[in-house]
C-alpha cells in the first residue's frame, strides 16, 4: 500500500534545529566528556569502550504513554497530542531522534487499531520506528464486544468469556506478525474485590489453560511476556500477582514463556533488583516496563522517585548479561502514564535515567566488587556499587545521542522546535481521547 507514508511525509524535528542547538552547547560537552574520560581512565575504564556499548542499548516507546494520561478523577489533555496510532508514531520518532535510545513502539490492541498493518509499519519504518511487543486488552470491554469482562477475562468463571479473551490475544498475534513484532505482553485485570468471590486456584488453572492457547498459537521466534502486577483494578486478589505465581506460569508453558518485570507493579519497598536477578538467574526474565512509584501509582516517569533502584535493577541487568555470555536478551520498554507533562518531555528525560542507569552500572568495577565481597569488607562492596551511582555520567550519554544524530539537551533542543505548538495547530484537539484508561 504505502500511501500513509507518501500522505505523511516524516516530520520530525529538523536536523537544523538539533544541529542549532548542539552547537550551541558543543564546546561544554566536549570539556565535560574529557574530565569524565579522564576519570574513567584512572580506573582503568575507556570511555569509548562505555559509550559504544550504550549505543547498542534500545527501549521501546509505549502508544499509550504518547497521549496526556489520567487519573481516575480526571484527563487533562494537551494541545497537540497525538489522535491516533500513525500520530503517536510521529511521537515516538521524535523521542527516538532526540535521545537516540528508543527504535521501537510497542503497540495495544484495540486502543492501536487501524485498518491496514502494512501501511502502518510502513509508516513506522518511514519514521525510523520498529514495533515492539504487542499488549492485548482484555481489561476493558470495548464497543462491540458479545460478553463483559467485569469478572474476569481468561480466568473468567466462564468459558464463552474465556474464548472470546483468547481470541482477542490471537488476533493480536496476526497483528503483530503483519507488524513485524516478536513478542506478546500478556497483563489481565482479573481477580477479586471480595474475600470469597474467586476460588483463587480454580482461576489460575483457568487463565493457564488459557493461556495455553495462545502459547501453542505463537510463532516459533516469537515470546510471550507475563506481566504481573500486585492489585489493581482487583483490589482484594489478583490471578498473576507476583513474580512467584509469574516464573511459575511461564516455567508450565515452556520456553516461550517468560516473565516481564513492570518496575510500578510491587508492593512498596519490595527489593525489586532481586527479583529481576532470580528471573535471570532461571531464565525467565523476558522484558521490561520501566517506569517509577511511590505509593499507589505505578506510572510515573522512570528514575524520577527513586533513581537508585533503577541503577541496582541494572546493576543486576549488567551482571545476568556478563553471565549469560551475549545470551540475556529481555526486551527493555518503558510503561509510563503522563498527567501533568508534555509526554515527549516525559519520555525524554525517562530514557536519559534509564540510560544513566545503564552506563553506572557498567562502570562498577566488577573484579574489585567480588573481592570484597569475598573478603567480607562490606563498606568498600558497597562504595563499589555507590561510587559507580555517584559518577556523574551525563557527558557519555550526550556523547552517544550525538553520534545516534541525537541532541546533547534533548528537551532544551524539543522546546527550541516548538514542535507540540506546531502540532497543535494541525492536529485536531479531542478532550475525550486518552491512552484507554480515566
Ligand atoms: C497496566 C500494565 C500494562 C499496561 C496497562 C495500560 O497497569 O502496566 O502493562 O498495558 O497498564
Ligand atoms: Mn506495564
Ligand atoms: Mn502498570
Amino acid at each position: 500500500m504505502g500511501f500513509v507514508a507518501i500522505d505523511r511525509p516524516p516530520a520530525g524535528i529538523p536536523q537544523e534545529v538539533i544541529a542549532r542547538d548542539n552547537a550551541r552547547l558543543m564546546d561544554a560537552h566536549l570539556a565535560d566528556y574529557a574530565a569524565l574520560a579522564a576519570r574513567l581512565d584512572r580506573q582503568n575504564i575507556d570511555i569509548e569502550d562505555i559509550v559504544a556499548k550504550l549505543m547498542t542499548l534500545e527501549v521501546g516507546l509505549p502508544s499509550w504513554g504518547m497521549v496526556s494520561g489520567g487519573t481516575r478523577f480526571a484527563r487533562f489533555p494537551l494541545a497537540g497530542e497525538p489522535t491516533d496510532v500513525f500520530e503517536k508514531i510521529e511521537d515516538c520518532a521524535v523521542v527516538n531522534q532526540l535521545s537516540g535510545l528508543t527504535p521501537r513502539v510497542s503497540l495495544h490492541f484495540p486502543w492501536d487499531q487501524t485498518s491496514d498493518y502494512v501501511a502502518l509499519r510502513q509508516f513506522g519504518e518511514a519514521h525510523g520506528m520498529g514495533f515492539d511487543a504487542i499488549n492485548s486488552n482484555t481489561f476493558q470491554d470495548q464497543a462491540g464486544q458479545k460478553r463483559s469482562y467485569k469478572f474476569g477475562s481468561l480466568s473468567h468463571s466462564q468459558a464463552a468469556t474465556r474464548r472470546q479473551a483468547i481470541e482477542h490475544n490471537l488476533s493480536c498475534i496476526e497483528i503483530g506478525r503483519q507488524l513485524g513484532s516478536k513478542a506478546l505482553t500478556v497483563w489481565i485485570g482479573d481477580g477479586s474485590n471480595f474475600p470469597g468471590q474467586v476460588e483463587v486456584t480454580d482461576t489460575l488453572e483457568r487463565y493457564l489453560e488459557s493461556l495455553k492457547v495462545v502459547y501453542d498459537a505463537l510463532p516459533a521466534d516469537w515470546r510471550l511476556l507475563i506481566e504481573h502486577k500486585m492489585y489493581e483494578p482487583a483490589f482484594y486478589s489478583t490471578v498473576v500477582q507476583d513474580w512467584g505465581t509469574s516464573i511459575l506460569c511461564a516455567q508450565t508453558l515452556g520456553d516461550k514463556a517468560q516473565c516481564l518485570v513492570d518496575l510500578g507493579h510491587h508492593a512498596p519497598n519490595v527489593n525489586i533488583e532481586m527479583i529481576v536477578a532470580r528471573l535471570a538467574q532461571f531464565g525467565k526474565l523476558g522484558g521490561f516496563h520501566f517506569n517509577d512509584s511511590k505509593y499507589g501509582d505505578d506510572d510515573l516517569d522512570s528514575g524520577s522517585v527513586n533513581p537508585f533502584q533503577l541503577f541496582l535493577v541494572f546493576n543486576e541487568l549488567v551482571s545476568a548479561d556478563i553471565r549469560s555470555k551475549g545470551k540475556f536478551k529481555p526486551a527493555y520498554m518503558m510503561d509510563q502514564s503522563h498527567n501533568v507533562t508534555d509526554p515527549i518531555e516525559s519520555l525524554l528525560n525517562s530514557a536519559r535515567a534509564i540510560a544513566g542507569a545503564y552506563v553506572k552500572a557498567l562502570i562498577v568495577d566488577r573484579a574489585a566488587l567480588k573481592s570484597y565481597q569475598a573478603d567480607n569488607d562490606v563498606i568498600m562492596a558497597h562504595n563499589s556499587l555507590r561510587l559507580a551511582f555517584e559518577t556523574d555520567v551525563r557527558a557519555a550519554l550526550a556523547m552517544a545521542r550525538i553520534r545516534k544524530g541525537g541532541a546533547i539537551d534533548p528537551i532544551a533542543c524539543y522546546r527550541a522546535s516548538s514542535y507540540r505548538a506546531l502540532k497543535a495547530e494541525t492536529r485536531k484537539f479531542d478532550p475525550h481521547l486518552g491512552g484507554g484508561i480515566v
